[in-house]
């Protein structure tokens, strides 16, 4: 029988003694602060988990994976590990030069060796990489507007792993887990992969896949980072280990990858099957669109359900596990039991609850039957995401200047006290300028800097129940949907454009700047001199010409009860 996914695979850590010493003088290199996704890319480097890599893609290998899929010297590859940075630090940086890396307490995890350094066509990436350069896959729009304009490659040296306080038991390297199944005497393993809690219909499908690769199961979910918006790992490991007490004891084990996921659909799924042979594993679970990062900008799929399942067949040998395929699975009244969609028979009567559907449901407090999911699970879910009447949200507005953002806030903040039930904060732009951000101007990094605070305290008001209303210009788009990326972690973004013409607003003039900004005194200014990104698709737009300040308020209040935010029950 063929062993080798039990040997242990190389790591790029030094021995203890080593790691002492570099500790110390690593202390004087120029050093980089990662990144949350940094962090989890150079732990998987480290590790092995990203094997055979042996740091951040030099440029070639970057090229070489991009268009092809391989690093330069051939082997497969399909994501690009890069270290992106700013170009001020990049430009400080000598060829050859060693530079630390620290996490976010300022530890120092690793060193490197810059062998090179490069200014990527991101566009190109986006395309080859994702199937399309749109900023509705997750992955573009992070590679656009949140990573470094430069890549910097090179060997990585590790010194330690970085640090997690959560789960600690249930982490495990490759080598760990490839010594479990050799402690334990498991010879097969099918591995699933997962970002959401697992229902019944997952429970189904592993059993199946266990059953017919004759194989034992590792649960292998993410605990790095996963799509914005779904339910946070603290959540879902909970719910794991609820459902692991309905395996077959000894059958199954569950370990938690801390994988930053890109959402690259078929070249995700190998860059998966890859990463699962160096934990140890020879099966692999590919099911209905995995990895998929949902709707593109047009409303449609980035990809076709099975392109997934398609590019790992063709690839398979190379990946060097075997994948386990699955249809969508769906449950039969008549039998009381689950089947791949593509083994029901006509009469039969199909249920199924999809993810959406299990978010309203949630959402509002509805019934969730016994035969979707298991009590535990949805005990767990409910004590999260209680319904959106109890949740904290926040309420955005944005417009230019003088376009009555400020008054239309106060009233709402009044409306909503009224109403009690919740704590409201109101952030407006005025008041945070003067108590947050008081030493910042109007450059496009300051006004970036200022909302991305201001998205702050609304999340973590949010996070804590409480409803925030913020009332900002904020100017661009992408800024808006990185505040909304962070708030829907804990609850509802609603974003109001407050569409007051810049000739109403200059008519007005009600602080007397817009006379100043003609006439130069002041520079940048919105709706003049500097741009404003009108929102594509807000939860409402207000017209205020021609209507009352009460009126405006009272639209917000219509909207957040249709959200289901507000209920008579407050
Ligand atoms: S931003 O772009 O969101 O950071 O702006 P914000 O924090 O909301 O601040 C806008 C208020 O600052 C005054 N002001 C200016 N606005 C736009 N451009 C320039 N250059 C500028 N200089 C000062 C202005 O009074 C804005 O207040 P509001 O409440 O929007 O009228």
């Amino acid at each position: 029988m063929n062993t080798t996914n039990l040997a242990p695979i190389p790591e790029l850590y030094v021995s203890y003694e080593s790691a002492q010493k570099l500790r110390v003088d690593a202390g004087n290199l120029i050093s980089w602060d990662l990144t949350p996704r940094q962090i989890c890319d150079l732990e998987l480097l480290m590790n092995g988990g990203f094997n055979p890599l042996k740091g951040f893609l030099s440029e070639a290998d970057y090229h070489s994976v991009v268009e092809d899929m391989r690093l330069a010297n051939g082997a497969l590859w399909p994501i690009p590990i890069t270290l992106d940075v700013n170009a001020g630090f990049a430009e400080a940086l000598e060829p050859g030069q060693d530079i630390a890396l620290r996490d976010q307490e300022g530890v120092i995890l690793a060193t490197m060796t810059v062998t090179d350094r490069w200014t990527p066509d991101k566009a190109r990436e986006a395309e080859k990489v994702f199937g399309a350069n749109d900023d509705a896959h997750p992955a573009v729009n992070y590679l656009h507007n949140t990573a470094g304009n430069v890549y910097l490659g090179g060997p990585v040296t590790g010194i330690q792993q970085p640090v997690h306080y959560d789960f600690k038991a249930r982490r495990d390297t490759p080598n760990e887990l490839r010594a479990y199944f050799r402690k334990v005497g498991w010879r097969k393993i099918v591995a699933f992969q997962t970002r959401n809690p697992l229902h019944r219909a997952h429970q189904e499908l592993t059993f199946r896949a266990a059953r017919e690769a004759q194989a034992n199961l590792l649960i292998h979910p993410i605990v790095g980072m996963t799509k914005p918006g779904d339910v946070d790992h603290f959540t879902r490991v909970r719910c794991y280990e609820a459902v692991l007490d309905k395996y077959p004891q000894a059958t199954t084990t569950l370990s938690l990858l801390n994988l930053a996921m890109r959402m690259a659909g078929p070249r995700e799924a190998v860059w998966h099957g890859l990463i699962r042979a160096n934990h140890g594993c020879t099966h692999f679970i590919v099911g209905r669109d995995h990895a998929g990062p949902g709707k593109n900008s047009a409303g449609e799929d980035f990809y076709g359900p099975y392109d997934a399942q398609d590019l790992f067949r063709t690839h398979e040998a190379e990946i060097g596990v075997e994948m386990v395929d699955f249809k969508h699975m769906v449950y039969v009244q008549e039998k009381s039991q689950y089947f791949p969609a593509n083994e029901v028979s006509k009469d039969d009567t199909v249920l199924d609850i999809s993810g959406t559907e299990l978010r309203r449901r949630l959402s509002e407090g509805l019934d969730i039957p016994e035969w979707f999911s298991f009590p535990e699970v949805v005990t767990e879910l409910r004590r999260t995401r209680p319904a959106r009447s109890k949740q904290g949200f926040t309420v955005f507005f944005t417009g230019f200047s003088g376009s009555g953002k400020s008054t239309v806030a106060n009233a709402l903040m009044v409306k909503l006290m009224e109403m009690g039930g919740r704590p409201v904060t109101l952030l407006d732009g005025d008041i945070v300028r003067k108590n947050l951000s008081s030493e910042l101007g109007f450059s496009k990094e300051h006004r970036d800097l200022n909302i991305r605070r201001i998205g702050y305290v609304a999340s973590e008001i949010t996070k804590n129940g409480g409803i925030a209303i913020c009332a900002p210009i904020a100017p661009y788009a992408t800024t808006r949907r990185a505040v909304r990326e962070d708030i829907e972690n804990f609850g509802a973004f609603v974003e109001v454009h407050v569409a007051t013409s810049i000739e109403e607003c200059e008519r007005r003039d009600r602080k007397g700047l817009y006379k100043l900004a003609r006439e130069g005194k002041i520079k940048e200014f919105t709706g003049i001199s500097d741009p404003y990104d009108v929102p594509a698709s807000p939860e409402l737009r207000l017209e205020t010409e021609n209507v009352d300040v009460d009126n405006c308020a009272h639209q917000v209040l219509l909207k957040l009860e249709s959200m289901g935010l507000i209920s008579g029950r407050n």
